[in-house]
């Protein structure tokens, strides 16, 4: 897919600015100069690292990465331009399924497929202008990086944060590979739709779980400097509950059972015990009952297993389950409960097995209202509850008012005949010696009961689930590990490492539920590297979120064959200082790049424990409603947007269709409002009849202040995101100059080749083409893109003021100074406290103020 035009066509023109002749006469030049090099250990000036999530090479760029590289640009570009020694890498996450599964439909191999698409992204973000560090690209395909995935893998194996487990797992039947928990979205396949369903496998794991307090702690340092949706979804998916661990005996079994409770001080309401039907415990269970139970149970499972965790948790379906006839015993009163295997309960949160609670949770109760099982309440919510701050309300003599006992009693509230559970606050009742106390004081006496019993402690809950990392498809990091002849697993070692994926040729790679790799012998037959006995390799790869969960530190030497990042440089230029990309990685990419952080610190690596410090989400690009994509079929072309209308008028339109976060409808983007408005920059600087050595504050000062306005606010505008504000102050700074050029001060007014280059100056960060043209013009030799903006002259700053009267009864007895934009009420005040007005008032009385801003305030006196 070629670019460039062929030489006669004719491309458009704005008003004379030929856009496409000024793209490409730019590119050629930073691609000869290099400017955006980011400084090395001589550069003295502070650092900024800018960093845009790197893309995955499916194909060309789209208007969605138009976006997202835009803001990148803008926000690179700006710190450059505040004097900073910039960062601004690009590198691609070359790893991973489309790459394959495209490459399996082209009938090609999946890395000369990747390799190809890299270069076309590579010619299209020059083509596109944005100011990257081209000396420091990374594929993580590539086995120099890839390397790097494999050492990371062994350094979490020593600490015990790898490890492989068999467990159910998500599989992806059409992709046929297992899932993360985060790869599922509502019981599909994240990448291709397909539901998702529950397999045994033996994989290997990351132990994020070990991090999961650390992870949610340290969200409150980003507080402020990250979307606060992005935080709470975060929060969300590690999910920690606070309660206690319970154990049960259970009749016929040795062992007792532990199940996880947020209500502990509940455990005298409990009814009846249900355990998950796809848990061990309950086939265990199950196999100890009768015959017909049994039979009951494995008809109830087969159910159970093609239905999604959503399914299952919604409030909104019937209550279903098996009773197993089978008891566990309630460890404070010796009750017997009746054990039901049902799906509500899910086999992988908490110990997969509940006390049930009807009489205070809503789940229970349903299912008791279903089944037929007792209520129990233990929690009075209509006592009122000391420790809780009262309420009380004063009359207008300050004396409180009596609110009287609360009519509703107990009776009227049973949930027995509401279907509603008593979830509030209140008092303890048939809880033996935790009668009469609340809610938080019951919770903290029955911890201290079951631990003196030994039949329980305080514990932890997290929705979080350790990351499954292994992957059953070949485009991926191979997994560093030997399986020997006699069942061990030894890590290969690092001076052995890459160890580099076999050649695609006459490989498999159709999906077939074990990896490809599995099928190329050669490759998977080695030696134990500790005894040199014949071994198996690893067939599997690594999920490509390990690939990105590190890959902003490889940026400080993407060369190093010595070590995955130097210390030194990180320690220079990290954490991220303005991370870039869409809400879509709001969960996992974000949570396990955090995740390896922490663990690079741990190991002394970095000094930091979070990597990004801010975050910006860009909204989504929408075109007849929905997201651009190209399964969709409505892509605008980025290729050729590049020729027509050009990559300034894209960015220029992109950056002014408003907020950021917002999502941007292309058909209210206009990229032909863009083109006349930069042709017009373009013109301001052509018709600039002075040389760069006139004496600014010669110029005209209305003009003058239009342009200090700007430079005073554009940094601000920019550091809040509000680039939209600052396209739109550069429109207006580029018609005030023009009119100054046609109808006021002319084009050898100083103001206006001030204006014209603080124009040049501040469009760089949309229109960069548009405005090294206009420097350029303007007499420069050097690049706009490295030019510091100038500081606002604070005397320009000051607001234009008016003269404003003060009249009482008729007559004016003072004038007053005030800003032009000065509002009504802050008028009058001033007028109200003014010495004049207050000596001519004498005792008179203000009974009625009329006020005008700016000009006038009249009072009339009794
Ligand atoms: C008894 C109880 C009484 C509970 C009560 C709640 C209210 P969160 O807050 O989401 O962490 N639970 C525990 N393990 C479960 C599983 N594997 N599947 C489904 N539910 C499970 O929820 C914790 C509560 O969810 C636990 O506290 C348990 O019910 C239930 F008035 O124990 B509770």
């Amino acid at each position: 897919m070629s670019q460039t035009l062929p030489p006669d066509t004719a491309v458009p023109s704005e008003g004379g600015y030929d856009a496409y002749a000024v793209q490409q006469k730019w590119q050629a030049r930073w691609a000869e100069a290099d400017p955006f090099r980011a400084g090395g250990a001589e550069d003295s000036r502070p650092r900024k690292y800018v960093l845009g999530m790197f893309p995955y090479p499916s194909g060309d760029l789209h208007m969605g990465h138009a976006e997202n590289y835009a803001y990148v640009d803008v926000v690179a570009r700006f710190w450059r331009h505040r004097g900073y020694n910039v960062l601004n890498p690009i590198g691609w996450d070359s790893f991973g399924l489309p790459a394959e599964n495209a490459a399996i439909q082209r009938g090609a191999e999946p890395r000369e497929w990747t390799y190809a698409n890299i270069e076309q992204h590579k010619k299209s973000f020059r083509e596109y202008g944005s100011s990257y560090d081209w000396s420091r690209i990374l594929h993580t395909s590539d086995p120099e990086y890839y390397r790097w995935n494999q050492w990371l893998f062994q350094r979490l194996y020593e600490r015990g944060l790898a490890y492989r487990k068999d467990s159910p797992v998500n599989w992806c039947p059409n992709d046929q590979t297992v899932l993360a928990n985060e790869q599922v979205v509502d019981g599909h396949c994240e990448r291709c739709g397909a539901e998702v369903v529950k397999k045994k496998l033996t994989q290997w794991y990351f132990k994020i779980t070990d991090y999961a307090d650390r992870l949610l702690d340290d969200l409150n340092q980003l507080e402020g400097f990250w979307p606060q949706k992005v935080i709470r979804m975060q929060r969300n998916w590690i999910g920690r509950s606070v309660g206690a661990d319970i154990e049960f005996e259970i009749e016929g079994r040795d062992e007792r059972v532990t199940v996880f409770s947020t209500r502990p001080d509940t455990l005298h309401g409990a009814t009846f015990f249900v355990v998950a039907p796809d848990g061990d415990l309950a086939a265990e269970l199950a196999a100890g009952s009768s015959a017909e139970v049994r039979a009951r149970f494995q008809d109830y499972l087969a159910g159970v297993q093609r239905e999604t965790d959503i399914e299952r948790q919604s409030s909104d379906r019937p209550k279903t389950g098996v009773f197993l006839e089978r008891y566990a015993v309630n460890p404070v009163n010796g009750e017997r409960l009746p054990i039901w295997a049902a799906d509500y309960v899910l086999a992988d949160y908490g110990h997969g097995a509940v006390m049930a609670v009807p009489a205070h949770d809503q789940r229970d109760l349903d299912f008791a209202r279903a089944f037929d099982l007792p209520v129990k309440v233990v929690v009075d919510t209509t006592a009122p509850i000391t420790g809780a701050i009262p309420v009380i309300e004063l009359d207008e003599h300050g004396v409180p008012i009596d609110p009287g006992a609360d009519e509703t009693s107990l009776r009227d509230l049973d949930p027995a005949t509401t279907g509603i559970a008593l979830t509030g606050e209140g008092r303890m009742i048939n809880s033996g010696a935790l009668d009469g106390l609340s809610k938080r004081n019951a919770i903290a006496r029955m911890i201290e009961q079951l631990e003196a019993a030994g039949t329980g402690r305080a514990a932890k809950s997290y929705r979080l689930r350790d990351w499954l990392i292994s992957r059953q498809r070949f485009w991926g990091t191979p997994i560093p590990m030997v399986h020997t002849e006699d069942g061990r697993i030894v890590p290969v070692p690092d001076d052995q490492l890459p160890l580099t994926l076999p050649d695609a040729k006459g490989l498999d790679l159709t999906p077939k539920g074990t990896s490809p790799l599995g099928g190329a012998e050669e490759w998977m037959s080695t030696v134990d590297p500790e005894t040199g006995a014949p071994a198996r390799r690893d067939p599997d790869t690594m999920d490509t979120f390990v690939d990105s969960s590190w890959y902003f530190l490889r940026f400080f030497a993407p060369n190093d064959q010595t070590e995955a990042f130097p210390t030194r440089e990180a320690d220079k230029w990290a954490p991220v200082a303005s991370y870039i990309g869409g809400v879509e990685h709001a969960i996992l990419h974000l949570l396990y790049a955090r995740f390896i952080t922490k663990v690079l610190f741990d190991m002394g690596l970095i000094e930091f424990t979070e990597p990004f410090s801010s975050l910006i989400n860009q909204g989504m690009v929408l075109l007849g409603g929905s997201k651009m994509s190209k399964s969709k079929g409505n892509l605008v072309e980025f290729a050729s947007s590049m020729v027509d209308p050009g990559a300034d008028a894209v960015r220029t339109a992109i950056a002014f269709a408003g907020p950021v976060e917002d999502d941007i409808n292309w058909e209210d983007v206009s990229t032909t409002g863009a083109q006349k408005f930069l042709a017009r920059a373009w013109r301001v600087a052509k018709d600039v009849a002075s040389e760069p050595d006139v004496i600014w504050a010669e110029g005209d000062p209305a003009l003058r202040r239009v342009t200090h306005r700007l430079l005073a606010d554009a940094p601000g505008l920019v550091e809040q995101t509000k680039f939209n504000v600052v396209v739109a102050r550069l429109m207006e700074l580029v018609n005030a100059t023009r009119k100054a050029i046609d109808t006021g001060a002319g084009p050898a007014d100083p103001a206006v080749r001030e204006a014209a280059e603080a124009t040049a100056m501040i469009l760089d960060l949309f229109a960069p083409h548009t405005a090294e043209e206009m420097w350029e013009i303007l007499g420069y030799d050097g690049f706009v893109g490295l030019a510091t903006w100038r500081n606002a002259d604070p005397t320009l700053l000051v607001e234009e003021s008016v003269t404003a009267v003060v009249q009482i009864d008729g007559k004016v007895r003072a004038t007053l100074e005030v800003p032009a934009r000065i509002d009504a009420a802050e008028l009058e005040r001033i007028a109200r406290s003014d010495a004049r007005v207050l000596r001519s008032l004498g005792d008179r009385e203000i009974v009625r103020a009329i006020v005008r801003a700016p000009k006038v305030v009249s009072f009339s006196t009794r």
